[in-house]
């Protein structure tokens, strides 16, 4: 039935052919589709004005930015723990039931995360140590905007609750339909977590109430700033996670979200349509790139996008998507380039749909996540797969990590050396520190052995 396609406006799916071509890595970084940079430059100054507000006016800017950009009029911005409550006892039976496996999978997959401790004697009395502690407090981002996000809520605070994490707070938008409080399936979320303080605040005016936290004021209890805030979220929200970063910790820079396919002839082409389609149903900004060695692939692809962008049910912002410069194919000349182009590309999502997609899989240094065969769609790991879907955008992933335990740990090395420890390498500190000029540090060993009785 095409009668869809024809009324639909057409489906521009970029190509980019690279066959023949030997392209630097800088070349290669330039020539793969990608959202426009300025963007972010843009989004700077607005973010930079409501974190202003938000640190001179507390409570009050919050509550006109609530009005301004959730078009809410809020009487509090503490969730009430009645509502907590209300909004479990109230979730679908499905749904919870989904949240349940969810979380479970979550929980068993950052449990088995977290790093061992290390103790190495390095001479008789000479121990070194590296401890994992995790953070005192955390701020959890969870979005809303064109969807509602209680998976979000999982990826964010299970890791963290893993950690070993004393105080977490979440924070996600006011929705208009629900009194001001942010949709009830995340504060269902929330409280099946056990997660007590959770607060009506949207993008950049969240992030910046947990790095600086609130003053109390008429009403409202303080909100404390935290250590870490985390989560994903669009331009805004990432812009100023990238504003606060050094006041407090950040996660990756999980921004608009993107999905790379690596696939050969022996892909099946309604698949990779769907994964591709799944992805950019998130966003008129969303990624979808198909990266492939076939031409016949990518031409059975782009009629697959176009039959089910007809008939899926967010089909503008899919086909806004997927017509985006943001997106398209890129066509390589073998697996080889394919995984080079997928390595500069570095997306947030990466599936690999080949004859051996695990031996692929093993040669992709860059990626916030890889997903392996036909049946690892980039929905599984959205849901349900155990893994986490806070992941780098933007190509942050060649130097960044998704969400994990160790987002919400610092390594603290601990030094406990002996005196006969200490004595046997001081004549070593003292030969460098006469090197580097600064006797002071030779100084403070020679006292502890100069006039001792
Ligand atoms: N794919 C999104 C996460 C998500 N998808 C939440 C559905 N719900 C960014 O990784
Ligand atoms: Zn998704």
């Amino acid at each position: 039935d095409n009668s869809a396609i024809t009324t639909a406006q057409p489906l521009d799916f970029r190509s980019l052919d690279l066959r023949g071509r030997r392209l630097t890595l800088a070349e290669l970084r330039a020539a793969v589709p990608r959202a426009q940079h300025h963007t972010m430059a843009d989004a700077e100054s607005k973010v930079l004005d409501i974190i202003t507000a938000v640190r001179s006016r507390g409570f009050a800017a919050l509550g006109e930015l609530a009005q301004k950009f959730d078009g809410v009029e809020q009487s509090h911005t503490r969730v009430p723990a009645a509502a907590l409550a209300g909004a479990l006892a109230e979730l679908d039976p499905a749904v919870r039931s989904a949240l349940e496996e969810s979380i479970s999978r979550a929980r068993r997959f950052a449990e088995g995360q977290r790093p061992a401790n290390v103790d190495v004697e390095l001479a008789d009395g000479a121990v070194v140590s590296q401890n994992w502690i995790p953070v005192g407090r955390v701020g959890l981002y969870v979005p809303g905007g064109l969807a509602v996000y209680p998976s979000s809520v999982i990826m964010n605070v299970v890791p963290a609750l893993a950690a070993g994490v004393e105080s977490i707070a979440l924070a996600s938008p006011p929705q208009k339909d629900f009194g001001g409080l942010p949709h009830p399936t995340i504060l269902a979320a929330a409280a099946l977590l056990g997660i007590d303080e959770v607060y009506a605040i949207g993008g950049a005016q969240a992030i910046a109430s947990f790095a600086y936290g609130v003053p109390g004021a008429d009403g409202e209890e303080p909100i404390e700033p935290v250590d870490v805030v985390t989560g994903p979220g669009n331009i805004f929200v990432a812009t100023a996670k990238r504003l606060v970063k050094g006041v407090v910790g950040i996660d990756s820079e999980a921004g608009t979200t993107e999905i790379a396919i690596l696939a050969d002839a022996t892909a099946r082409p309604e698949l990779v349509a769907a994964d591709l389609i799944s992805q950019a149903e998130h966003d008129p900004k969303a990624a979808s790139v198909l990266v492939t060695d076939s031409a016949e692939l990518a031409d059975a692809v782009a009629v697959e996008l176009a039959r089910q962008t007809a008939t899926t049910k967010h089909s503008d912002r899919v086909r806004e998507a997927l017509s985006g410069p943001q997106s398209g194919v890129i066509l390589v000349d073998d697996l080889e380039q394919g995984i080079a182009v997928c390595n500069a590309y570095a997306a947030e999502h990466l599936e690999i749909m080949t004859a051996d997609a695990p031996a692929v899989a093993a040669r992709i240094r860059n990626a916030g996540a890889i997903f392996v065969g036909d049946y690892s769609p980039v929905s599984l790991g959205d849901y349900c797969a155990g893994s986490n879907h806070v992941l780098p955008t933007s190509g942050t992933a060649a130097f960044s990590s998704g969400l994990n335990v160790t987002t919400f740990l610092r390594a603290v090395q601990v030094i406990n050396y002996s005196r006969a420890a200490l004595e046997q390498v001081s004549s070593h500190i003292v030969s460098l520190s006469g090197a580097e000029d600064l006797p002071g540090h030779g100084d403070a060993v020679k006292i502890r052995f100069a006039s001792e009785g």
